[in-house]
Order: C-alpha cells, then sequence, then structure tokens
C-alpha cells in the first residue's frame, strides 16, 4: 500500500500566513499598548481567529477552482484592508473608521502624504498574498478541500467557537467592551482588525438608518417641550458675573463629593477643596450630581459642553461623534471666545479629536504635546502634577478670552500612586480600591492648590474663573461594604446610592466675594446654561435641558440616564419614590392611581415622585430624538429658530 503524505489545505496555510502577518503588524508596527500578559495573549490570537473565520468560508465552495479563487482574492483584499491601516494608521495613529472613509478633510491630509507613507519594504507585506496567489493556481488539486456536508459545518462551527472564545477572553479583559463602545485601539486590541471593521460597520449603519429617516419635523415639539418645561425666563443674579473673563473648567477624574470636608486616618482627604468651601470667592454645590452613562469622562463632557443627556448604551462620543451639535465652545465662539481641552491622553480615546471637531473646540492638547517619561507617569498616564505644570505655557500662549478645559488622571481607577506621591496613607478595609482612593485624591488636592499658584504666577488668576467638577463616581456599589464601613453606616441602601452620585462642583470667581455653599439640586446637565450666563451670554433659541444654577427658577430636578431622579423633595431610584429628606420610602397614592388609570396615562404605581418620572421620561427621549435624528443639522441658529 502507498502511504499517501497528509497535506495542509490552502484556506489552512493562508489562515496561518495571513494571521501570522496580522499578529506582526500588530505587534510592531502599530503602537498597541499591552500592559499585561492576558493582552499579550489575547493579541496573539485574534489575528488567527478572524484570519481562519474568513478562510474557512472556501470550504463552502464545491468547486476547486472556486475555492481557490475565493482564497487567493480574500488574501489580497485583506492584506490591502491591513495595509491601509497602517498607512492610515502612520499617519493619524488610528485605525480607519468608516466616516473616516468620507471625511474630506483627514483623507485629503493623507492623500498628499501618501507616497511619504509608504516604505519600500511594505512590498515584503504582499509575499504571503503572492505565496498563496502562487499554490492557488499550481497546486489546486492538492490544496482543495472537499469536505461532506459535516465537514462543512465543522469547520464552521470550528471558527464560530474560536470567535466566541476570543470575545470572552477580551469581554474579561475588558468588560461591555461593545456596549461602551470604548477607544479603537481597545477594540482592535482585544477582537482584531477585521472584527473591529465589523464593528464599525454595524454600528454605522445602526445610527446612519436612524439619522436618514429624521427629517427636522420632530424639532417643534421638542422645542416647545423645552420652551414650556425647562427654560426659565428672566437672568439670574449672577448673569455676566464672568463676563469676558477666561473660563478654565476642571475636569476631576472620578471626584466624588463624600470625600470633600471628610477625613480618612484622622486626616483631612482634601484640604485644599475644603478650604475653598469657605472661600469667599467660591460657590461650592454640595448636591450636584453626575448624569453620566457608560461613556464616563467622555459622557460628561457631553453633558457640559451641550446640556443634553448621554445614551442609555455606549459612549456618544464615540456612536455620534459626527453629529452637528451647538455646543458651548461654537456659541462663545461668535462672541471672540477661544475654546480647547488639555488632556495628557491619546487623542483617539473615546473619539476624543473626531468628537471635537464637531463641538468646534479649536485646539487639543492631547499627550503628543507633553513630556511624558517613566518618571512622570502612574496608572493610566502622566500625574496630575507634572500634567499641570506642563500646561501653564500653552494656557500663556492662548488667545484670550479663552474656555479651556483640563482632564485630570491621576484619580483614575484602581488608584495607583507612586510612594513618593502619598501624603496620607490609604483606608484600612476589605476593598483596595476604595483604600487607595484617598491617596490619589489627596493627591489631586494638592495639584489642584498648586495650579492655583501656577495661575497667580502666570498672570492668568485674575482674568479667569476657575470650575471644578468630578466626573462620575470612582467608587461603584461593587464596593458597598466598605463604603458603609467608612460612612460609618449598616448599609448603603438604594437611596443612599443615589446620593453617593453626588460630585463636587466649585465655582471660583476671583474677587467676587459673596462665594457660599450651595445646597440646591444641581447637576451635569446645568453646566452649559450656568457657564453662558456667567459669561453675559443669551442663547434663547437653543435646545438643551439644563438650567443657570444660580437661577431661582429652575425646574427643580435632575434626570439620571436609567430614569431615576432626584428633586427638591423626592429621590426616585429602582421605581421607590424616597423622602429626600429623611430617606424614607413615600407612600403609594392609591385615589391618585385610580384617577390616573382611567385616564390611562400611568403605567407603574403612582405616587409623590410619578409627575416627575413623566417628565424626566419625555426629557430623555427628546433629547435621544435629537441625538440619534441628529436633528442640530437641521437647525439654522445664526437665523433664529428657523429650521434650514
Ligand atoms: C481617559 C479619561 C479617563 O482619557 O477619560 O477615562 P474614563 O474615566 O472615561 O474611564
Ligand atoms: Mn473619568
Amino acid at each position: 500500500m502507498k502511504f499517501k503524505r497528509p497535506t495542509i489545505p490552502l484556506y489552512i496555510i493562508a489562515a496561518l500566513l495571513f494571521g501570522l502577518k496580522t499578529y506582526f503588524v500588530y505587534r510592531f508596527m502599530f503602537d498597541i499598548e499591552l500592559d499585561n500578559s492576558m493582552q499579550e495573549l489575547i493579541l496573539f490570537i485574534n489575528p488567527f481567529v478572524s484570519a481562519f473565520l474568513i478562510f474557512a468560508i472556501s470550504v463552502w465552495f464545491n468547486k476547486r477552482s472556486r475555492q481557490m479563487k475565493f482564497i487567493r482574492y480574500t488574501a489580497l483584499i485583506g492584506s490591502f484592508v491591513v495595509f491601509a491601516n497602517l498607512v492610515f494608521y502612520r499617519q493619524f495613529t488610528d485605525f480607519i473608521t468608516i466616516p473616516q472613509l468620507f471625511m474630506g478633510s483627514n483623507m485629503a491630509d493623507l492623500g498628499s502624504s501618501i507616497l511619504t507613507l509608504i516604505m519600500p519594504y511594505d512590498i515584503l507585506f504582499f509575499a504571503d498574498a503572492v505565496l498563496i496567489w502562487y499554490l492557488s493556481k499550481k497546486q489546486e488539486t492538492k490544496l482543495s478541500v472537499a469536505y461532506p456536508k459535516s465537514g462543512k459545518v465543522f469547520a464552521l462551527a470550528m471558527s464560530l467557537a474560536l470567535l466566541a472564545g476570543n470575545f470572552f477572553l477580551a469581554e474579561m479583559e475588558r468588560p461591555q467592551l461593545f456596549t461602551r463602545a470604548f477607544d479603537r485601539e481597545y477594540l482592535v486590541k482585544n477582537i482584531g482588525l477585521f472584527n473591529y471593521h465589523v464593528y464599525d460597520l454595524v454600528v454605522h449603519s445602526k445610527t446612519e438608518s436612524q439619522r436618514v429617516f429624521a427629517d427636522g419635523n420632530e424639532i417643534p415639539e421638542i422645542q416647545e417641550y423645552i420652551n414650556e418645561h425647562v427654560k426659565v425666563t428672566g437672568k439670574s443674579n449672577m448673569f455676566g458675573a464672568a463676563e469676558g473673563k477666561n473660563v478654565i473648567f476642571i475636569n476631576a477624574e472620578s471626584l466624588q463629593q463624600f470625600v470633600i470636608n471628610n477625613e480618612v486616618n484622622g486626616e483631612e482627604v482634601t484640604p485644599f477643596l475644603n478650604s475653598l468651601t469657605e472661600d469667599e470667592d467660591t460657590y461650592y454645590f454640595e448636591n450636584f450630581y453626575e448624569q453620566t452613562g457608560q461613556g464616563n469622562t467622555s459622557d460628561s463632557e457631553f453633558l457640559v459642553e451641550n446640556s443634553l443627556y448621554p445614551l442609555s448604551r455606549g459612549a456618544v462620543f464615540f456612536t455620534h461623534g459626527g453629529n452637528e451639535y451647538h455646543a458651548l465652545p461654537e456659541i462663545i465662539k461668535e462672541e471672540g471666545y477661544t475654546s480647547s481641552v488639555l488632556h495628557a491622553n491619546n487623542k483617539s480615546f473615546w473619539n476624543r479629536d473626531g468628537m471635537y471637531d464637531s463641538l468646534e473646540i479649536d485646539h487639543f492638547y492631547d499627550e503628543v504635546a507633553y513630556e511624558i517619561t517613566n518618571e512622570n507617569s502612574v496608572g493610566w498616564g502622566l500625574k496630575d502634577k507634572p500634567f499641570f505644570e506642563q500646561s501653564i505655557k500653552y494656557l500663556q500662549s492662548m488667545e484670550q478670552p479663552f474656555y479651556t478645559k483640563f482632564i485630570t488622571l491621576t484619580n483614575h481607577f484602581p488608584f495607583e500612586l507612586d510612594e513618593e506621591d502619598k501624603s496620607i496613607d490609604p483606608y484600612d478595609s476589605n476593598s483596595n480600591t476604595l483604600n487607595n482612593y484617598f491617596p490619589t485624591v489627596r493627591y489631586m488636592d494638592e495639584a489642584l492648590e498648586d495650579f492655583f499658584e501656577q495661575l497667580k504666577d502666570a498672570g492668568i488668576y485674575e482674568d479667569s474663573i476657575i470650575i471644578i467638577m468630578g466626573d462620575h463616581i470612582g467608587i461603584s456599589a461593587n464596593h458597598n461594604r466598605a463604603m458603609s464601613m467608612y460612612l460609618d453606616q449598616d448599609e448603603i441602601t438604594p437611596y443612599d446610592q443615589v446620593q453617593l452620585l453626588r460630585v463636587p462642583m466649585f465655582i471660583h470667581i476671583p474677587g467676587d466675594g459673596n462665594g457660599k455653599v450651595m445646597s440646591e439640586v444641581t447637576g451635569q446637565i446645568d453646566m452649559k446654561p450656568t457657564i453662558l450666563s456667567l459669561l453675559g451670554i443669551e442663547a434663547e433659541d437653543d435646545l438643551y435641558f439644563g438650567n443657570d444654577v444660580f437661577s431661582d427658577k429652575r425646574k427643580g430636578y435632575i434626570a439620571l440616564r436609567n430614569g431615576d431622579f432626584i428633586s427638591d423633595d423626592y429621590v426616585s431610584t429602582y421605581g421607590i419614590c424616597y423622602d429626600r429628606e429623611t430617606g424614607e420610602p413615600v407612600e403609594e397614592d392609591s385615589e391618585e392611581l385610580d384617577t390616573n388609570a382611567e385616564e390611562g396615562t400611568q403605567t407603574g404605581p403612582v405616587n409623590a415622585c410619578s409627575p416627575i418620572t413623566e417628565k424626566v421620561e419625555t426629557e430623555l427621549s427628546y433629547s435621544d430624538n435629537l441625538i440619534y435624528g441628529d436633528l442640530f443639522r437641521f437647525i439654522d441658529f445664526g437665523d433664529k429658530e428657523t429650521v434650514k
């Protein structure tokens, strides 16, 4: 009997070669950060998984020649896709997205420099495609396969199982990777370039279809609601209090209200911020709520710039970064303001570079603008103290008046800090997260104190107002046991959980003299109308859902993204209405329930919170409509309230 040497089918050879090449590009040509061996492993696996998934499709072609044709064209087209991303990456340090392909200016930039981005050795990049081409022509009979149906199904099942395994590891490494629509680098790192492109395509078509069916007819209804239920008539007594001044907005990473005027191990956590709560030039808002969804910092930025709600799924910065908006930077530009953001992180994180263009922010000082070394970094990157230090020169070079936003980084989960930067000891509980939170908060507090001094030394302080706002919580409900111990409570109730969403907000106006602690219920949605009012700018025709925090005619509640709310009198969460003062549930009103049931307007149990719940739901859905339908593109704000 003649022994027949087993041959490896071409689709497997192609998958291995292609996977290897893609891995090589990920590892050595893209600058992908790998923090641990799990990430190394995922990055190694995913090119092979997606290559196998694509090439294994070939087994379904019955004719050998078709099978071979599929493999060689897939290898060629796949190589072009990777290569196009590589060239794009060399220019933009980013991966191609579908909207970007249509973004004229970016592509024009690339067009002129494309030749300088292609290297002679890039030719090697197509070596595997050439080899496959050759083999597919010459060895057709030997390398093709004729699997029975069960074999084909097996090949398909194998590739799907591999894909599921890859996604499982990715979810473990980066929870909610897909729903949070995270950074593109995260997506490529975890699921690979090809799956990333498929994901991008799905997200894109979904949002596009909602956009396509919108025609602007929805606007008058929304406008009417806002005029009737949101906008206040008249100006607050702080209108124009900062007219013509620079606005320095500090997004304080993960800063929560519970640390303010509080202690750990017998020491003040935030001595500088505590001093601001008593400062005569500072208004401190102690009942100010974060309203972010899955987009964390970027959601808080979105709320601040637009006074619209972020989305319930994903990060609006990512999913609707290409929309038209009528954001704060755009409005104040007409009054002569320049705008910028300073943040020592990758510019594509949260798709900031894309969204900032849409918000009409003039300049983004990203990580490239900073000198970042091993010594001056910790955790997520550049430490806050060198960040502020290195930023002063940029402030000095800015055209005044300016509106600029600083986004700090050191007080970010998992709250790492070098020994030399620790001024206070960690807390002692079963949660390392909460324990380590205190020293990093203190570090940020010190960085802010130094920054105030640097602003004075640079001669910028006097002509500026400084706003400090916590962007979102840093300690999640997972740490409730430790949190209740720290707060000296038996447990954290749902009511307490909502109260823990408070983040500090300070408005510091040098020379004001009337500063005080403000107890009104306020939130991130209020920042845009507040800043406009402080600058003495009226934006009557604008569409937004917040109020000037200094107005006494505010709508009186703050809606959370999940439909919960905090009003002057109540806190509504998990469908239960709590008295805001006592934290006790409010009795249900059965009489009112009957009346509403007759009218057929109310579905859930009626209680004191119901009328506001209804408003909250309306507001959230109007805000969603504005974003999903990209409705701002239909409004010409230059010509008051006309629909384009
Ligand atoms: C990173 C910064 C922090 O750029 O936005 O990330 P987040 O708080 O959004 O996870
Ligand atoms: Mn953040």
